[in-house]
């Protein structure tokens, strides 16, 4: 064998090992077991190891691109529960369990839920007493859409409201009552410190006209207040149109209902708070209502659109769902929940309150909280009863001297509508 044909074979067989190296995983460094660097060797061709090398990056580069693509798609969808549409019979073949895992994670995006087309089974199993959410596609049909202000200065004028005053802060509010007409001839005034309020819980009631333009959407059909005899039974359509930067308190409403807002013009702004923050709230302790049917009272001292934090430190730990209601929505508010309602236009609304099978035995248990009387006198079998038995079982042990008080409160309200006292 001459020298030169020595030398072939041996660049042979570090061919072969090269072919052999090339096939493992351990060739993927780039180099041979006699450690001379692959593209030493040969950079002019892609060699079989430099292709599976690119495989490998290809394969890491696809998989994270994917990764972040479907990331962002899953991110976008929690945040975009504004326009969330649940499709009913989805929602029936899963478990209920599953259904509030689902919602609670939309909770963390602290959201209020947009619906339109709700089915009245996912409304009670989702929302009501749970969370609040606006409805978007009943108001429509309601003739009280078409309510202007020209209609009620021609129509009803020299008609008497109540209404609050304030200037300067929240605290400073004070009540008065005037003719309908002069209410409106200023409702375009609002000044951030001085501001008008019509919030008339007895307009409405005593206009049957005007309350039946109001519809009620099947998720409020069911009302176990109608079971209260009318002395005690709770006005239900509460007239409220504000100037801009007019605002309610911060509450919870009596009885602890559920309570609805139905925007017909202007804007509203809310702040609403999930339960079991009292304590960053300083909820005035003890405050009786002074119903006929008493209640306690929730209400804070806190303007939470214009928080007074020197006074109120703890108020900053508060977390509360914030957002805009449009003409057109309907708020529905679950029991528990404080809320605060700030116009930031001249705003009419119409706010209400349900009791049904989603909130009854709060609302029972805050009025045997604050009439012993009542609580001494239940039955044993008080608590195997349906909603409705128990409500009517209440009724009918309701003392005489609640009712008749109920009697002169509400003849005394009618009595200063028509002496214009009010
Ligand atoms: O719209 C508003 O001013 C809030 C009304 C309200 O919270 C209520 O009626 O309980």
């Amino acid at each position: 064998m001459s020298k030169h044909s020595k030398k072939r074979k041996i660049v042979s067989k570090s061919e072969a090992q090269r072919k052999k190296y090339d096939s493992q995983e351990g060739v993927a460094n780039g180099r041979f077991p006699n450690g001379q660097h692959k593209e030493e060797e040969d950079n002019s061709v892609t060699s079989p190891s430099k292709r599976s090398l690119t495989h490998i990056y290809l394969a890491c580069i696809t998989f994270i691109v994917i990764t972040f693509f479907l990331s962002l798609i899953a991110f976008h969808n929690l945040l975009n529960v504004e326009n969330v549409e649940f499709d009913d019979a989805y929602m029936f073949n899963i478990e209920q369990d599953e259904v509030l895992k689902r919602y609670k994670q939309i909770e963390r995006m602290d959201k209020i839920h947009r619906r339109a087309n709700l089915g009245l089974q996912e409304f009670k199993a989702v929302y009501d007493g749970k969370w609040p959410v606006l409805i978007t596609d009943v108001m429509q049909e309601w003739p009280a859409s078409n309510w202007t202000k020209e209609f009620f200065v021609n129509v009803y004028g020299e008609e008497r409201i109540t209404m609050k005053a304030v200037r300067g802060t929240l605290k400073s509010a004070e009540s008065f009552a005037l003719p309908l007409k002069l209410f409106l001839s200023h409702v375009h005034e609002g000044q951030p410190n001085t501001w008008t309020y019509l919030e008339d819980e007895i307009f409405l009631e005593q206009r049957p006209q005007l309350k039946k333009d109001l519809i009620k959407p099947v998720y409020l059909e069911e009302d176990l207040f109608q079971n209260f005899p009318s002395e005690i039974r709770p006005w239900n359509a509460m007239l409220l149109w504000g100037t801009r930067y007019s605002r309610s308190s911060l509450h919870i409403d009596p009885y602890n209902w559920t309570g609805t807002n139905a925007v017909f013009k202007g804007l509203k702004k809310w702040k609403l708070y999930p339960p079991g923050q009292d304590q960053y709230l300083y909820v005035y302790p003890d405050q009786l209502s002074g119903f006929p049917l008493s209640c306690y009272k929730y209400n804070s001292p806190v303007d939470a659109f214009n928080p007074d934090l020197k006074t109120y430190p703890m108020f900053r730990h508060a977390k509360a769902i914030e957002f805009d209601q449009k003409p057109g929505e309907l708020l529905i508010i679950p029991t528990g929940w404080f809320h605060q309602a700030y116009n930031d236009d001249e705003t009419m609304a119409v706010s209400s309150q349900v009791m049904n099978s989603g909130n009854y035995e709060i609302v029972i248990e805050e009025i045997l909280k604050a009439n012993e009387v009542l609580k001494d006198k239940l039955p044993q079998t008080f608590y195997d009863m349906t909603p409705v038995q128990k409500v009517n079982t209440l009724m009918r042990l309701m003392p005489k001297d609640i009712l008749d008080r109920g009697r002169e409160v509400n003849a005394e309200a009618l009595n200063e509508i028509h002496k214009g006292t009010r």
